[in-house]
């Protein structure tokens, strides 16, 4: 009972927070770290240079993934990942609805979490960002040439796929781990049975290294608690994955309640090598399961969408070393690992204190089989041997952690709005930040790898309140930059994030900077229905089929005036942009045509379609501003009787 009463005291606290932050809007210069001038010229970047640093924003519920700079906070790009995106039509287009197959249909929307860039030896290389989508369980891997989304994979057994998508040491798996445990595989039973029937999938999807495509490899069937966030081993521990748990009192409902009884969730800590060994000896059973698989290829413009219909799921107690408990108090949040591998921070979310285990005491005890006990037949070290020690009384409802280069760690703590940091081995609080309001999670470039960066680190925060001009009730998210080189933190930037950011991955701009794309070849244009000049342009009819090729190029297109159409007609316009210079796209829209416009970068083709429906002549036209010429960018159509 007296767990039950600190729970919801913090629930309290919690509320009492939000109205603090909610009084602080009358005295807005009131706020701490307001900006001096050397934090101005800190952020200043001045017009046409570049920024230091690429962040890699989630969009959260808009499904995307933004671009911004570091250290200006100015949005470059968003790249639409699991939503449709009409300013380029992606999801809209022929080509890339495929994107959006999954086992349940065609879903143009997702809830975009965790970010997370590719790694060689524990470093960032800058090759992919890989994000997951919690909703409708997917992972997408976004291609750093093209700055483009080019492969989705839906993960079968999951729901809710939350403790995704991060990555092994030499991005040889991404990891996608299951947040409801929920019957596997699906069947009608009573909510009632719950405990002990339903499971938790932790996903380990391997990537081709020459091209980055993810094959799920296999599926660890874990008892069915939560399994909220993961982090990998790395340096000492590479080759372990980390994954807190809650609710493993395996309540089915008022989880706010009844998942808050045990003193202690665990982190399940999984060695990934020796289950992959076992795989490859054959290890594992076949379990048969829907899965679209979607892959977008660079030179036919164009997405492709494979349904499969089995996957390899291992039972963690037929491996024998192969996963342990490490209990952690409170309901850990966040499961963060040091750059040297020696840490794992488990942020319990209902505690004052963080905790932080050892690896290397957790393999001792592993060597000396020190267990207290089993949960489903896995071993659960005692908490006294593992633990390495505890930052007390922190803060407020921790949630992420993140490292700098110099032996510190920075933990976000929601409830009391700060950031703290403390330092690793000595556990002592250094300094600590409030942040404007209610933070998630917060990033340092490099943060989350063997090589951190120490200058600057950010907040994403829930709530923004009175942080910009007011714009009705429903307002932007809101990040600070703090300046970390000191031994201070000092606030020096605020900027605002698009729907909610959770997890941000940032890397120095030079590793990503010289692979960026300028131009898709157009002689390399393998699209089925690709023109390589207008004198190719042309309309052929097939039945009530019409597939109109066409091309752009400064300012006009080729037909622009298309006679013999019926109303009841299927129009296919296949439109090719033949312009070879760099950031010269074309537009295309069609008067009440089926879907969105289409933005159509040079070498590319892209297809939409329409149906005529009424008689007469109608107009077509380009959405982008091409050239002086670039409102003569326009033609007709004429739409006869069927
Ligand atoms: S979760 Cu912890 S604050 Cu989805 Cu990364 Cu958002
Ligand atoms: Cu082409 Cu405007």
């Amino acid at each position: 009972m007296k767990i039950l009463r600190l729970g919801v005291g913090l629930l309290a606290a919690a509320s009492l927070m939000t109205s603090c932050g909610n009084s602080g809007t009358k005295n807005k210069n009131g706020t701490e770290g307001a900006l001096t001038k050397n934090a101005a010229e800190q952020v200043y970047i001045a017009p046409g240079e570049h920024d230091d640093y690429y962040a890699f924003i989630s969009g959260g519920y808009s499904g995307n993934l933004l671009v911004y700079g570091l250290p200006s906070g100015r949005m470059f790009k968003e790249i639409p990942v699991f939503s449709q995106f009409p300013t380029s039509g992606y999801g809209y287009s022929e080509e890339t609805k495929p994107m959006f197959n999954t086992s349940y249909g065609f879903i143009p929307w997702g809830d975009a979490h965790h970010p997370d860039i590719s790694q060689t030896n524990g470093v960032m290389d800058g090759r992919w960002v890989f994000i997951n989508e919690n909703n409708t369980p997917r992972i997408a891997r976004v291609d750093l040439t093209t700055f483009e989304t080019a492969e989705i994979i839906e993960v079968p057994n999951s729901a809710g796929n939350h403790s995704s998508s991060f990555i092994t040491e030499n991005t040889e798996y991404v990891v996608a781990g299951t947040r409801f445990s929920v019957p596997v595989p699906q069947r009608d039973i009573s909510i009632k049975d719950y405990k002990g029937e339903f499971k938790g999938a932790l996903s380990f999807i391997g990537v081709d290294q020459e091209t980055g495509r993810m094959e799920i490899d296999f599926q660890l069937l874990m008892p069915g608690f939560n399994y909220d966030l993961s982090h990998p081993g790395r340096d000492k521990s590479h080759g372990w994955f980390f994954f807190t748990t809650y609710n493993t009192e395996e309540a089915n409902t008022l989880l706010e309640v009844n998942a808050s009884q045990n003193d202690k969730d665990f982190i399940a800590a999984v060695n990934w090598k020796k289950i992959e060994e076992y795989v490859k000896n054959g290890g594992g059973k076949m379990m048969p399961a829907e899965y679209a698989h979607n892959v977008y290829d660079h030179h036919t413009h164009t997405a492709t969408s494979t349904m499969k219909n089995e996957v390899r799921v291992i039972d963690p107690t037929e491996v024998p070393g192969a996963v342990y408990f490490l209990p952690t108090p409170k309901s850990p949040h966040g499961c963060d690992v040091s750059p040297d591998g020696e840490y794992i921070v488990g942020n319990g979310k209902l505690s004052t204190d963080l905790t932080v285990h050892s690896f290397t005491k957790m393999i001792d005890a592993i060597e000396n089989k020190k267990f207290d006990g089993e949960a489903y037949g896995i071993p659960i070290l005692n908490f006294d041997d593992i633990h390495a020690g505890s930052v007390k009384k922190a803060g407020l409802g921790p949630l992420h952690t993140e490292f700098d280069d110099k032996g510190n760690a920075y933990t976000t703590f929601f409830i009391s709005s700060e950031v703290v940091k403390w330092e690793l081995g000595t556990w002592e609080v250094k300094d600590r930040k409030p942040t404007y309001y209610s933070v998630g999670h917060l990033t340092i470039p490099g943060g989350n790898s063997r090589e951190p960066d120490g200058k600057y680190m950010f907040a994403m925060n829930k709530i923004t309140k009175d942080r910009y001009l007011p714009v009705g009730p429903e307002l932007e998210h809101s990040a600070q930059l703090y300046d970390i080189s000191g031994e201070k933190m000092e606030l020096i930037l605020d900027f605002p994030t698009h729907g909610e950011p959770h997890y941000a991955a940032a890397i120095k701009a030079d590793v990503v900077k010289g692979n960026s794309l300028e131009i898709y070849d157009l002689e390399d244009n393998k699209h089925e229905y690709a023109i390589k000049s207008e004198g190719e342009a042309r309309v052929e009819r097939n039945g009530n089929e019409v597939h109109i090729y066409m091309s752009t190029i400064r300012s006009h297109f080729a037909p622009d005036n298309i006679e013999g159409i019926k109303v009841g007609d299927k129009v296919y316009f296949h439109v090719t942009n033949l312009e070879q210079d760099f950031d010269v796209p074309h537009g295309f829209a069609m008067i009440g045509q089926n879907n969105s416009e289409l933005l159509i970068m040079p070498g590319q083709t892209k297809t939409t379609t329409w149906n005529p429906k009424k008689v007469g002549v109608w107009p077509f036209y380009c959405t982008d501003f091409c050239s002086a010429l670039h409102q003569e960018m326009q033609g007709y159509i004429r739409v006869s009787p069927k």
